[in-house]
């Protein structure tokens, strides 16, 4: 990283409580990238230039704005590739993004579940947020904080296929986290080595301002698997000089104890993104689909994961034949192969000329915000909340 780069200030957009903002902070005070993060700023501008009104919003000292915590790791991993964010080994760094992708929107329904359907984190939460991003919102406190709590329950969880028949299933899937991450953790203190890399940071988003901090899944996380509770601290406190200084270093290939992820991966995020792809082929709003037997029904279908689906397909493509027949494998003993390609012609129509991270976003909720007027994050809250 040269000395320019280091001194230029970074502005993270985004509420200290907001998953993807700490994903993407992680990143960037690993690489030890000056920044400053605020929690509300006026995003009309963001909006304009990036499409999407989603927080992390980040802004370059130069003005410019990216948006989408994804394409932004990529964007900085190629700035600063001395960094080795992502693998150097393109077979790594294709389960690496599979494992960040799963991290990133197969976690987020167990997150906000976790955060908002149970009374003593969404009292607190709904609190912070009201705090954090209310003020502009004239009516009392308690009338913000109910507000808050109904849109985020019709949007993320209620609306997002949480029931009674599924409350089970979508707790599965964090405390399976929680066992195949202290199995690996036994082995080296990152998921992939000595050093944090791509699928560290992915599952960080989730792990770090969800599972780790909302009261109830924190005292699983405690007591049942305090690795991962270490872990978690490991990762915000780690700075790329000191790993070198270490000689921190990443395995050989794809380590076996991630097995059990990809398996997960296979049985649970990839039926689903079909399911979702399938629903955005037909038009259809919402969809129903069962997971591992778990009957989730009226999801909302979201362009933005067909958008994902059709991303691991492209960094599968680049691959080279050798690498493809590598990964194949893998993906075959894991399950992950056959849904990888199961839908066919998805055609998203998201970010077309590959403008990303600095144009071209869309929200995961599928609302093209950018034609919809809104100015700021939390307005949404209020037109949402009635
Ligand atoms: N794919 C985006 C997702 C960003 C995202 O969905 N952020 C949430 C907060 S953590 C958000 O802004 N939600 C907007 C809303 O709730 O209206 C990324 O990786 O940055």
């Amino acid at each position: 990283m040269s000395e320019t780069d280091s001194a230029v200030p970074m502005t993270i957009y985004g509420p200290e409580l907001s998953y993807f903002t700490g994903k993407l902070e992680a990143v960037i005070r690993y690489m030890e990238i000056p920044y400053q993060r605020v929690a509300a700023a006026p995003m009309g501008e963001s909006i304009a230039a990036t499409g999407v009104a989603q927080v992390p919003a980040l802004q370059l000292a130069d003005g410019r704005w990216l948006t989408d915590s994804t394409p932004i790791i990529s964007w900085l991993a190629e700035r600063y590739p001395g960094a080795q964010v992502i693998p150097e080994n393109p077979v790594q760094a294709f389960f690496s993004k599979l494992l960040e992708d799963y991290a990133d929107e197969w976690l987020w329904r167990p997150a906000m579940h976790y955060r908002w359907d149970y009374a003593e984190s969404a009292a607190h939460q709904s609190w912070v947020l009201a705090d954090e991003l209310g003020q502009e919102l004239r009516v009392p406190h308690i009338v913000k904080r109910y507000l808050i709590r109904n849109r985020q329950r019709s949007l993320f969880t209620r609306g997002d296929g949480v029931s009674d028949e599924t409350w089970d299933h979508v707790e599965k899937s964090y405390l399976d986290t929680l066992q195949q991450f202290t199995d690996i953790l036994g082995a080296h203190p990152y998921l992939l080595g000595s050093r944090p890399s791509l699928a560290d940071f992915g599952f960080f988003g989730p792990m770090f301002r969800h599972f780790s901090m909302d009261p109830t899944s924190a005292r699983i996380m405690r007591e049942t698997a305090p690795a991962v509770f270490e872990w978690v601290a490991r990762v915000w406190n780690e700075r790329l000089s000191r790993v070198q200084e270490r000689g921190g270093s990443l395995v050989q290939g794809v380590p076996e104890n991630w097995g059990p992820i990809l398996d997960s991966i296979g049985s649970t995020y990839l039926p689903y993104l079909c399911a979702n792809a399938e629903a955005w082929k037909s038009q259809s709003e919402y969809f129903d689909v069962a997971i591992e037997s778990a009957p989730y029904k009226h999801i909302r279908t979201s362009v933005y994961r067909v958008w994902c689906l059709e991303e691991l397909r492209r960094e599968f493509n680049v691959l080279s034949d050798t690498e493809q027949k590598e990964a194949q494998s893998l993906l075959e003993i894991h399950g992950c192969w056959e849904p990888l390609w199961r839908i066919k012609d998805t055609a998203s129509g998201v970010d077309p000329q590959r403008q990303l991270p600095f144009a071209g976003g869309v929200s995961m909720t599928g609302v093209p915000q950018a034609q919809s007027g809104e100015k700021h994050w939390m307005p949404r809250l209020r037109m949402r909340g009635k």
